[in-house]
């Protein structure tokens, strides 16, 4: 499709205006086609930058690495640049948005000489979803074209939902490499200097658009594939704020009990917690049945029937390889057997991928690192830090349809009814198993000081320190974090107001990742998760399964039959209430925590920290 067939006056415009600044030799509209996915990783692999694995393992599989500067997000690089500073909030970098202009646009100056500018149409959600929203991305790399066919519903189809006028956020992007005549890539095109990096958002612009998306000199992962972070977490949260709906970093699974009965629970875990296992879980416990409807993100609205809907806003899994495998996440491992991109995983000598904890040996004598290096292949699967032959923020990009455990219902563009929210964090002490919220605003309570303890020394922080990550949108809030906890607060209080705060998601914490005396881990986590679901779906349906305290309502002595291995005394002790645990937590939230949001803390979350600490003290 060319420029000029393009009927969405506004559309074409803005593409004109970025062809006008950068200057490239060609312009591709996206159509989505199955034909324009392998021409664009034919491109590449042509050209040297890409390995197609070995069809016998992995059909229509390819590897790829990144320039070893560009292997994760630049959160130092990433801003919020609303017209006023206080709108970013003290969690996000800010820039003086005219400014931040000035100076891309002289970056992004005749920055795709010699290369072809691809105009990707893409729908965040079902197509035509009241709940999804539309995004262009412009951007120079069919490393990203063909990553956001999988991950996004992109070409034709969504231009004919946009038709002459509809609502469309512009993602401008560009790996900043400009070809010289004759001149060919030989390694990851990007621009390795970080300060020359930007991934920045403009959530108020008054110019032609309101909001916008520019990313300049990445081309990985949620730098550069812009319907993600950028677009589906901090634009969509500015959205939902100004539209009154959410916009989480949250997974959704479906839950089905021995009865089948049915009950969808959003999750969000800052990482490292395992989100995207949990959302593909296999229950051990007998008669239980999870399904995936999303691992990264939730898109929610309240219906007319006034329950909370969820769409998964993606078309794909873009998951962290190391680590899994058959044991952590046998669903995945089952879903990335065809039709998956790797980044920056090891690559066998059979032409296979292969990762630090995949579950077996490297086979063969060598591997090739993802720097390329041909290395004696290890005899276990283990880590050495220094040493990785997968980076450790590699890689899988997989359509979600490929999942074997995908709920049927992923695609409904009506959403799923939400009935739990569910929060969690690495906790090695006070925080229990499972802790019910006992109200709306001690769930928000909840979600505000969720967060993991560092474990990496490296960071020059004392091990043990709880590192905070609201809502696990600390990354990914597009405006004042404050104003955030408010607009959750809001919502709960406007459903309440109508009659329907019974209808409301019940709130609930968890943390599989308790360790004794001994530093051994309590809880055997993974599909015994399922004990924990289990307990939260009969609370959900007011079961009498638990027992009121200060910090909310914690299991039953029994409601939770304890796994093989985990002693009786263990699960009373991941179920109680640590007195003096909690009072530590409550003064770290107080100084080190709540602090930072100044005026902008609703008043309702400090109330309670005082309720909590009078009643642990009675
Ligand atoms: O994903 C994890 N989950 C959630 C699964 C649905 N992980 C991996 C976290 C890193 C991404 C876990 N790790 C979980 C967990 O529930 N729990 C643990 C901690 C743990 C590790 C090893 C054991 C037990 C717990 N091993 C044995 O019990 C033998
Ligand atoms: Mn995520």
């Amino acid at each position: 499709m060319k420029l000029n067939e393009l009927k969405h006056a506004k559309l074409k415009g803005w593409v004109e205006d970025a062809v006008a600044l950068m200057t490239p030799d060609s312009v591709e509209i996206c159509d989505g086609s199955k034909a324009e996915y392998d021409r664009m990783i034919k491109t590449m692999v042509d050209a040297g930058l890409g390995v197609a694995l070995n069809p016998d393992k992995r059909p229509g599989c390819y590897w790829f690495c990144s320039d070893p500067s560009d292997v994760a997000r630049a959160e130092s690089r990433t801003f919020i640049a609303s017209r006023k500073k206080e709108d970013a909030g003290p969690t996000n970098n800010w820039t003086d948005p005219d400014e931040l202009k000035a100076t891309m646009k002289g970056q992004y100056k005749g920055c795709m000489k010699g290369r072809t500018m691809y105009v990707i149409p893409f729908s965040m959600g079902p197509v035509g979803s009241d709940i999804a929203k539309i995004g262009v991305e412009i951007t120079d790399s069919p490393y990203v074209v063909f990553n956001m066919h999988i991950m996004t519903r992109v070409g034709v189809k969504v231009l004919d939902v946009l038709g002459k006028d509809g609502f469309f956020v512009p993602c401008l992007h560009s790996i900043a490499k400009p070809l010289g005549p004759g001149e060919k890539d030989t390694v990851w095109p990007c621009e390795p200097d970080v300060s020359k990096k930007f991934i920045s958002h403009f959530p108020d612009s008054t110019g032609d658009f309101k909001y916008e998306i520019w990313s300049y000199g990445s081309g990985y992962g949620g730098n550069a594939l812009l319907g993600k972070k950028c677009l589906a977490l901090r634009i969509a949260s500015v959205l939902a704020r100004d539209e009154g709906w959410l916009a989480e970093h949250m997974l959704i699974l479906k839950l089905t009990n021995p009865q089948g009965n049915v009950k969808y629970v959003a999750g969000a875990l800052p990482s490292a917690c395992g989100k995207t296992n949990l959302a593909m879980l296999i229950p051990t416990l007998p008669g239980w049945k999870v399904e995936t409807i999303g691992d990264d993100i939730a898109w929610m609205k309240f219906g007319k029937d006034g329950h909370l809907y969820a769409i998964n806003p993606e078309a794909g899994f873009f998951g962290v390889a190391p680590g899994t495998s058959d044991h952590s996440n046998k669903s995945a491992m089952d879903s990335i057997k065809k039709n998956t991109i790797f980044t920056n995983t090891g690559l066998t000598e059979d032409g296979d991928i292969w990762w630090e904890q995949i579950g077996y040996p490297a086979p063969g004598k060598t591997i090739t690192t993802w720097k390329g290096e041909k290395v004696p292949s290890p005899k276990t699967d283990k880590a050495v830090a220094g040493q990785e032959i997968a980076h450790p923020n590699s890689r899988f990009t997989v359509p979600a349809s490929q999942c074997h455990v995908i709920a049927k219902e992923w695609e409904d563009p009506k959403g799923v009814p939400i009935s739990a929210f569910l929060f969690g964090g690495r906790r090695a002490t006070t925080i229990p198993l499972v802790n019910q919220s006992k109200s709306w605003v001690h769930g928000v309570f909840m979600g505000s000081i969720t967060g993991s303890e560092i474990t990496a020394a490296a960071l020059d922080i004392k091990a043990g320190t709880v590192r905070r990550d609201p809502f696990a949108m600390l990354p990914f809030c597009g405006y004042h974090m404050g104003d955030y906890f408010a607009h959750w607060l809001k919502l709960g209080k406007k459903a309440q107001d109508e009659g329907n705060g019974d209808k409301l998601p019940k709130i609930f914490f968890v943390n599989w990742f308790r360790k004794d005396k001994d530093g051994k881990f309590m809880w055997p986590g993974y599909g015994e998760n399922s004990r924990v679901l289990a307990w939260m779906f009969d609370r959900c349906d007011n079961k009498d399964n638990c027992l009121e305290t200060p910090i909310g309502f914690l299991p039953k002595p029994g409601s939770i039959e304890a796994p093989a291995g985990t002693s009786a005394e263990t699960l009373a002790e991941l179920t109680k209430v640590d007195i003096d645990g909690w009072k530590k937590e409550i003064a770290d939230i107080k100084d080190k925590h709540y602090s930072q949001f100044g005026d902008k803390l609703p008043k309702e979350l400090y109330d309670l920290l005082d309720v909590l600490e009078k009643e642990l003290h009675a």
